[in-house]
């Protein structure tokens, strides 16, 4: 998958999904005791495209906006970190979405989202453009998308359909989340698109969501036996399982110890980086390695993408090269 499709001007990866508001507490606990929130941007697909941008990878991300004040606050904050924003609508009919963090001691942050109504969900099939996913060399989709609203199913089907009849290859994270849709619903639409995937990228729970197999090698292989190319189960800091491409028997890739202050987003960290290195050519054992050391870095930092690694500080990283810090 390595090099560039030629006779095209686009990025080369596609993403389509919507991007929030996110407002993280300064405090943790109960969001009614909550005083002070700090604002920023999330939404796992602009994630994987900043982070993709981070690593050199050119990266478009097609969505809507409201026509409101945080719908130019993404939009500039995207176009800032180099995301091609030109197939991006300002809807004026619906507001941006907005999600509140609720920081919980020792454990993953709970989440409340505002985003029913929201113009993302307003996304449809019309609005992704032909070439501009035909000319890409990778689409990347996730579960989150198809559950904002038929449409936006509509439109991801749309995508998957049309890169894979340009031969653009297709990866999917299914990023289930259960206050979007039932498991039920969740796993007939994550299965259809994990059965066109050229790459599947589960966390342990999502692998069984979608095969039934609690042992995440057995899930892997499975999702390997139902058509993925490559399937990728997250672990978290245990690392990654891979299956699929020369990998015959599901391969661990061991995960770097360290101490989270955010977890959330560290997926979207794995993605992007393991996705980079396959652009680049590298195996995926390689790749998930990269991806394992982008999923720590960014659990290091507050926030959902900020903790992102451009490639300097992830190559530093995985040499054990400690920056200086006085
Ligand atoms: O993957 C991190 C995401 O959960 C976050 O940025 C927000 O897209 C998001 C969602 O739907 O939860």
């Amino acid at each position: 998958m390595s090099g560039r499709r030629t006779g095209q001007g686009g990025p080369r990866v596609v993403t389509l999904g919507e991007s929030m508001i996110v407002l993280n507490p300064a405090t943790a606990g109960p969001l009614r005791h909550v005083q002070t929130f700090h604002r920023s941007l999330a939404g796992a697909e602009s994630n994987v495209a900043i982070g993709l941008v981070r690593l050199g990878v050119t990266t478009g991300w097609v969505s809507r906006l409201g026509d409101d004040e945080f719908g130019r606050y993404a939009l500039a904050t995207l176009r800032g970190e180099g995301v091609d924003v030109s197939r991006v609508i300002i809807d004026d009919a619906a507001p941006t979405a907005v999600y509140f963090k609720e920081l919980r001691a020792g454990r993953d942050p709970a989440v409340y989202y505002y985003r029913r109504g929201s113009a993302a969900s307003r996304l449809g099939p019309a609005d992704i453009g032909e070439e501009y996913v035909a000319g890409a060399e990778l689409l990347h989709v996730t579960g989150i998308t198809p559950a904002l609203s038929d449409s936006c199913a509509r439109a991801v089907f749309t995508a998957i359909e049309i890169a894979r009849a340009a031969g653009v290859k297709v990866s999917f994270d299914p990023n289930y989340r259960s206050k979007l849709w039932s498991s039920e619903q969740a796993r007939t639409t994550m299965r259809q698109i994990a059965r066109q995937a050229d790459i599947v990228m589960p966390g342990i729970a999502e692998a069984e969501l979608l095969t039934g197999h609690q042992d995440p090698a057995r899930a892997a292989a499975a999702l390997v036996a139902a058509g993925a190319g490559l399937a990728v189960v997250k672990l978290g800091a245990a690392g990654a399982l891979v299956a699929g491409g020369e990998t015959t028997t599901p391969q661990n890739v061991p995960g770097f110890a360290v101490t989270p202050v955010d977890s959330i987003g560290a997926g979207d960290a794995f993605a992007a980086a393991f996705l980079a290195g396959i652009l680049s050519g590298q195996s995926p054992i390689a790749a998930a390695r990269q991806g394992n050391s982008a999923g720590a870095m960014a659990t290091q930092v507050v926030g959902d993408w900020e903790g992102m690694p451009e490639g300097d500080a992830l190559a530093a990283f995985m040499a054990g090269r400690e920056a200086a810090a006085r």
